[in-house]
């Protein structure tokens, strides 16, 4: 038991991570840590399609689209395939509400997790060879094992998470998760099949430079945006977007900064989606000592309604999400 009360050292494996942070909760049973097995295995399958995209040309649009009404590419729907498939597999998840799906999926098992996924963000970028990401959470059920699932088991606030994470399909893959006792980031080995735990105890800066925005959209943002976009200016911040969420806030973390998706005129609740992006990155950003508001109200406390339901985002250090709300509350 005391080994693992260790700090764990760079290069320790995911597995062995998972284990003794497992033995840490003295009332674990294991479940969580088989799901958080089960979605790194699916990374593993879903990092080698999106590598070969290029070659057997699985990058293009399928022509599908989404419940979203966005253009399906093939990667987001085998990715959907393959995080729905491990996690059936290995049990611990009961149902999934996924991007790519419009209802909820009772998988009719008795697992008691329920999970709430955009199985690959920013696939339109992919044809661009632009990092994507999966994003995940997961929840306890909330009706007893055996009964149906029903919408409230997955219409739950970001605050009851059990664990949220996300893959970083990059210049490298990594698999970043908090199970709400920090944040702990690890790098995929391909030739090992291995993650590596490459960024123990992950802490945003309090403060950055970087402010992240589609400025595109300037005309149609509200007054507030605008001002606070002009104070990112002649704060001499750097203003970096990478039209890939998981990239810009994965880059956030660690160096400092603010991602900011606002109301706009086609998207006039924000784009991002509360249950499955926006209340895992969240929970992630105040774990790692940020903030995640909607401009005026804490994400983590939104009550969802709907599984697809958009919120306005504001993520990142907490000084600058914090200077972001002022121009809301002033
Ligand atoms: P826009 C990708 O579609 C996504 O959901 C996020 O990954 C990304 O940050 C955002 O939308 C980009 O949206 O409107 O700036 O192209």
């Amino acid at each position: 038991m005391e080994d693992s009360r260790i700090a764990l050292p760079i290069g320790t494996t995911l597995d062995r991570f998972i284990k003794n942070k497992q033995d840490e909760f003295q009332y674990a049973t294991g479940e969580l840590s088989q799901l958080l097995r089960d979605i790194a295995l699916a990374g593993k399958v879903v990092n080698r399609e999106i590598n070969k995209a290029g070659l057997i040309n699985i990058a293009g649009a399928i022509g599908s689209q989404n419940i979203q009404g966005e253009e399906q590419q093939k990667l987001d729907v085998l990715a959907n395939i393959r995080f729905i498939r491990a996690l059936t597999k290995g049990g611990e998840t009961c149902a999934i509400v996924s991007e790519e799906d419009e209802d909820i999926t009772d998988l009719k098992n008795e697992g008691k997790y329920v999970i709430a996924i955009d199985p690959l963000d920013g696939s339109s970028n992919i044809d661009v060879n632009v990092s994507v990401g999966t994003i995940f959470s997961v929840y306890r059920r909330v009706t007893p094992v055996g009964m149906p699932i029903i919408n409230e088991d997955a219409l739950q606030k970001g605050i009851e998470q059990v664990a949220a994470g996300y893959l970083l399909y990059g210049s490298s893959t990594m698999l970043v998760y908090t199970t709400g006792h920090g944040v702990n980031g690890f790098t995929y080995e391909p030739s090992l099949g291995e993650y590596f735990l490459s960024h123990p105890d992950m802490i945003i800066p309090d403060e950055g430079n970087v402010y992240s925005i589609n400025e595109g959209s300037y005309n149609s943002f509200s007054d507030e945006v605008k001002e606070y976009l002009n104070f990112c200016r002649t704060s001499n911040y750097s203003a970096r977007y990478i039209g890939s969420l998981v990239a810009d806030f994965h880059r956030n973390l660690l160096k400092g900064g603010i991602y900011i998706y606002p109301p706009t005129a086609k998207d006039p609740n924000g784009k991002l989606r509360l249950l499955y992006e926006c209340n895992a990155l969240a929970f992630i950003i105040e774990q790692a000592g940020g903030f995640a508001s909607t401009g005026n109200s804490r994400v983590l406390e939104i009550q969802p309604k709907e599984f697809h339901q958009r919120v306005p985002l504001f993520i990142g250090s907490k000084k600058m999400v914090e200077q972001a709300e002022s121009y809301f509350k002033s």
